[in-house]
């Protein structure tokens, strides 16, 4: 597909309008990995100064309305007091994050650790987050665990499973209206051996059992090489199951690089079946977030390269003639219907999303408006000791 008609043009943009894609905290804050943080000029020194530059992002792309918040890392005293801040900038704050593992307590797990004390302070936090969410207004809780075994015969895998079921009940039972718990799974690290929520399966078996406010996330970088992560989206859409992603790129393992830079063509795929699901509209509740790490690029350009990246992505997933390829399909034109997906994948949308830009009184290159608005040569000079994302050090 080289052409896009006008009327194809108008219903790609008015779809793109309504994206929304959310941005991590802890991304504009410092980080590294277990050799090296690299500090940067202009970091962040406190989760009010991350919200301003999520801020940054918003305005120059218009899709990014929203900050996930990670729990310590971003502990305040008055939690209205930063929404109000955040509405003040023109986002608004999004997930929370919950933190269980980074405690010296957590050392042979958290919500499944064998210590019924470690464990009850575990689930203490989950739901101080909850107390979190009802002041700060947000809808999701994300839970990311490190809990598993490192050796074969260290704790019962079976037990295990039962005092994640618990807690996550125990959670589950304390969310109010309209808000939801969303598991978050991961194959391996820091557990070698056996993590105990590994895949989707398990992550999916726990939410059906917790009931309908409970739902699955889907982190791009938590699965094994060649895992078809968009078969995992296909299903878990049609079971209603999907409440958010953590996009990123990896090459070997959890390497939280920019999304859509490792490996592009796979995240069109992703979005092809959320275009096939009609899953992209935000009332079909799934929060398309970033987890992210800019150990040597700068940040917010970082952020901003991101979020265009999946704004392409969609662009292009856009694209694909659902009617043509329907019809190949039913016809068995396995070579036909390949054809119809890649020349979605081939279009050039970067004019059409510059145009979209331009419609919407925005630069059409954020990047460069970036570079130009003189943002990144305020904060270098305003902030100094900014802060460290909490982790890798
Ligand atoms: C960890 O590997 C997970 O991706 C988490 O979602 C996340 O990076 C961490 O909990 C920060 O909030
Ligand atoms: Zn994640
Ligand atoms: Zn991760």
């Amino acid at each position: 597909m080289t052409q896009i008609d006008a009327l194809t043009r108008d219903r790609v943009k008015r779809a793109l309008r309504a994206q929304r894609i959310e941005t991590p905290s802890w991304a504009y804050a410092n980080s590294g990995t277990r050799f090296k943080v690299f500090p940067q000029e202009g970091v962040p020194r406190n989760p009010y100064e991350k919200i301003a530059d999520a801020a940054v992002v918003h305005r120059l792309t218009a899709v990014a309305p929203t900050v996930a918040l990670h729990i310590p890392w971003d502990r305040v005293d008055d939690y209205a007091d930063l929404a109000k801040y955040a509405a003040d900038q023109g986002v608004a704050l999004g997930a929370i994050n919950a933190n269980v593992f980074q405690d010296n307590d957590y050392k042979l797990g958290s919500i499944t650790n064998p210590d019924p004390a470690v464990r009850r302070k575990a689930i203490d936090h989950l739901l101080e987050c909850v107390d979190i969410m009802d002041r700060t207004g947000s809808r999701d809780l994300k839970l990311w665990f490190s809990d598993g075994t490192n050796y074969p015969g260290q704790d019962d895998i079976r037990t295990r499973q039962d005092r994640l079921a618990a807690a996550l009940r125990e959670t589950y039972d304390r969310l109010g209206d309209g808000q939801r718990l969303l598991l978050e799974y991961k194959l391996f690290e820091p557990a070698f051996y056996a993590t105990d929520v590994p895949d989707w399966g398990t992550a999916y078996a726990h939410c059906l059992e917790l009931g309908p406010k409970a739902q699955v996330v889907i982190d791009t970088g938590h699965h094994a090489p060649g895992t078809n992560i968009e078969f995992i989206v296909a299903f878990l859409l049609r079971a209603g199951k999907l409440g958010a992603f953590d996009f990123n790129s990896r090459f070997y393992a959890d390497d939280d690089l920019m999304v859509g830079s490792a490996d592009p063509f796979q995240l069109f795929r992703i979005m092809h079946e959320i275009i096939r699901g009609d899953a992209l509209r935000p009332e079909a509740g799934i929060a398309f977030m970033l987890d992210q790490c800019h150990n040597i690029e700068p940040k917010i350009p970082a952020i901003i390269r991101s979020v265009l990246n999946v704004q392409e992505a969609t662009a292009k997933a856009l694209l694909v003639d659902a009617d043509a390829l329907a019809a190949t399909q039913q016809a068995g034109d396995v070579l036909g219907a390949n054809a119809v997906l890649m020349d979605a994948y081939h279009t050039d949308v970067r004019p059409l999303l510059a145009e979209l830009r331009a419609d919407l009184g925005l630069d059409p290159d954020p990047m460069a408006a970036y570079a130009r608005s003189g943002y990144f040569e305020k904060i270098r000079a305003e902030r100094v000791g900014g802060q460290q994302a909490g982790w890798g050090a």
